[in-house]
């Protein structure tokens, strides 16, 4: 069994990378607008924060480490949330690129991405349906040709340059290949416990978003690090919120967020990251569950602080 679950940790990934700003006006691209957002997720409970950077002047991810000092001091003054900074950054950057938030800034969490893939955002769930509304609809636009590349040698080096830093790993499985992948990694002794394992479900190129699917990522898990680790749930695009509830009754941590998902609802774009972190709170609420604070999130994940 995974680690006894008291509390659930919320994580709210802030803007990412593959969402373009012509998607969503509410996508946060600045760094003002990147910190306020973070700090009004974390004031409407989420335990951590996930964050990439944007170029201000067109939205455009970037890994710059000076693009997240613009925002970082900000949001550690006016929280105490707990930071997670991606090293996934986007799909067509080299992970040189990708590592330098992450060596240089030193957070509490950084994203380790278990697998090479291609990358496309929300495949049809029903394939013999109309669509009635957009967000129904895959994108295929500027994914036909993208592939995520995270090597075994990628992997280890993100570790590996890592490994001085006490930065604890949000481990990102996009099917049950990258659960083996880290099992691969724990047995040579190079990612350490307490593992936070987020699974992502639904997007085109990894596992998809049906139960079936959320069990048997959930099975493979546990079979695999028994009860040293944390389990997460992202379901991208329209399957957030219908697989946070089922992951949180089913005793796991959740992720929601701008990232993963633009929608609030059939043809309704969500207009914060705030407004998606006080859904999923209700729902846990709803379910008699409690949500971490950055504090006992700190305590579960044994986080430097
Ligand atoms: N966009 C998410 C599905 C990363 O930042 O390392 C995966 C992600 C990657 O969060
Ligand atoms: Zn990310």
């Amino acid at each position: 069994m995974a680690a006894p679950q008291s509390k659930v940790i919320v994580t709210c990934a802030v803007t990412g990378a593959i969402h373009t700003p012509t998607m969503s006006p509410h996508l946060p691209i600045t760094a003002d607008e990147i910190a306020r957002e973070a700090v009004a997720a974390a004031q409407a409970g989420a335990s951590i924060v996930h964050l990439h950077a944007r170029k201000p002047e067109n939205g455009q991810p970037s890994q710059d480490p000076a693009l997240f000092r613009a925002f970082l001091p900000v949001i550690a003054e006016r929280s105490d949330v707990v930071i997670n900074l991606t090293t996934g950054g986007a799909p067509n950057m080299l992970v040189e690129e990708r590592l330098q938030p992450a060596l240089q800034l030193k957070p509490e969490v950084a994203s380790l991405n278990m697998g090479s893939m291609n990358f496309g955002l929300y495949p049809m769930l029903d394939r013999h349906k109309e669509f009635k509304h957009d967000w129904e609809r895959p994108y295929l636009e500027g994914s036909e040709d993208r592939v995520f590349r995270n090597t075994f040698k990628e992997i280890r080096y993100i570790l590996e340059s890592c490994a001085d830093n006490g930065t604890r790993f949000e481990i990102e499985c996009y099917d049950t290949s990258h659960l083996y992948t880290a099992a691969h990694f724990i047995d040579r002794g190079i990612l350490k416990p307490p593992f936070f394992i987020q699974s992502v479900f639904g997007l085109l190129g990894g596992i998809g978003s049906h139960p079936d699917d959320v069990m048997h990522m959930r099975r493979t898990a546990e079979r695999l690090f028994g009860k040293d680790y944390y389990w997460s749930v992202l379901g991208a695009g329209r399957s957030q919120f219908p697989l946070a509830a089922m992951a949180a009754s089913m005793g796991g941590n959740v992720r929601v967020g701008l990232e993963d998902s633009l929608w609030d609802g059939p043809g309704r774009l969500a207009t914060s990251n705030a407004q998606q972190v006080q859904r999923i709170v209700s729902i846990l609420r709803s379910l008699n569950l409690e949500v971490a604070t950055p504090g006992e999130t700190r305590e579960m994940l044994q986080l430097k602080g």
